[in-house]
């Protein structure tokens, strides 16, 4: 995978980039990341991103000529997803991690939090997308979560494969409980069943784990999680009344299409 990422503030992403997974999945060869600084597509003297609305109000708004010039110098005829951030986006989740980890290549646009000139969304950008209800500075720090997010997706990104797929989300549900040594720490035991040895009774521990922490938490997602008949009665018995996820009779309870 090859990602570019525009920005006003590139200064901020290199320490993110060069850590951990992200710095392994580089290392691997799995993707390969530019950011380049949207200036650097500018052709006056004081390199101007930005500028007045028209209309007035306040704010500076993102000028259209240098996004598309850069836009079309790094991507050419390829199609690409263009992808802005901004508040105004769909709300990101993993659902959409997962697509955006098929793509072989993404470009993605920081904007700054006053605006973008409408025509960039009208005729450059093919996405928008927001990583949640609250107001940041500018697109850069959402970027870094929609990268971090894709990129341990890529297969061979995490040392433990199994891991992605067990995680919080992909499962539909929460995760429970995790240990490590020592069995007991100031008087706190590590649940038996844990150190049982027992795959099955452990799998089993964890699912209701999970099922437990989510009723608990976030029982709006047990509406979108695949669940087995037996998982559904004990919710029931639980007091949680539905709504259920079904592959074929809810499709329209997912909020995703
Ligand atoms: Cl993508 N940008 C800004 N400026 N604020 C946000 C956001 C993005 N997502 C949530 N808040």
């Amino acid at each position: 995978m090859r990602i570019d990422i525009l920005t006003i503030f590139p200064d901020m992403f290199p320490c993110v980039l060069n850590t951990s997974i992200l710095k392994r999945a580089q290392d691997k060869g799995l993707v390969e990341i530019h950011v380049w600084n949207l200036r650097d597509w500018t052709t006056d003297k004081h390199q101007t991103t930005d500028d007045t609305p028209y209309g007035g109000g306040g704010g500076m708004i993102m000028k259209p000529e240098p996004i598309f010039a850069a836009v079309e110098t790094l991507l050419g005829e390829e199609k690409v997803p263009v992808i802005l951030l901004t508040p105004q986006g769909r709300v990101f989740n993993q659902e959409m991690a997962q697509a955006l980890a098929q793509q072989e290549r993404l470009l993605f646009i920081c904007g700054r939090y006053e605006g973008v000139d409408e025509r960039v969304r009208e005729h450059l950008v093919t996405e928008e997308i927001s990583i949640g209800d609250y107001v940041l500075s500018g697109g850069e720090l959402a970027a870094m979560v929609v990268v971090d997010a894709v990129v341990r997706l890529l297969p061979g990104a995490l040392g433990y494969e199994r891991a992605a797929a067990e995680d919080s989300h992909a499962t539909g549900l929460l995760e429970g409980p995790h240990y490590t040594r020592p069995p007991v720490f100031r008087g706190w035991e590590v649940p038996e069943v844990l150190r049982s040895g027992h795959h099955a009774r452990v799998a089993q521990w964890r699912r209701l784990q999970s099922l437990k922490r989510t009723l608990e938490r976030r029982p709006d997602l047990l509406a979108r999680a695949p669940l087995t008949q037996e998982e559904k009665q004990w919710l029931r018995e639980q007091g949680y009344e539905g709504p259920y996820y079904d592959e074929n009779e809810n499709a329209d309870l997912r909020t995703d299409n």
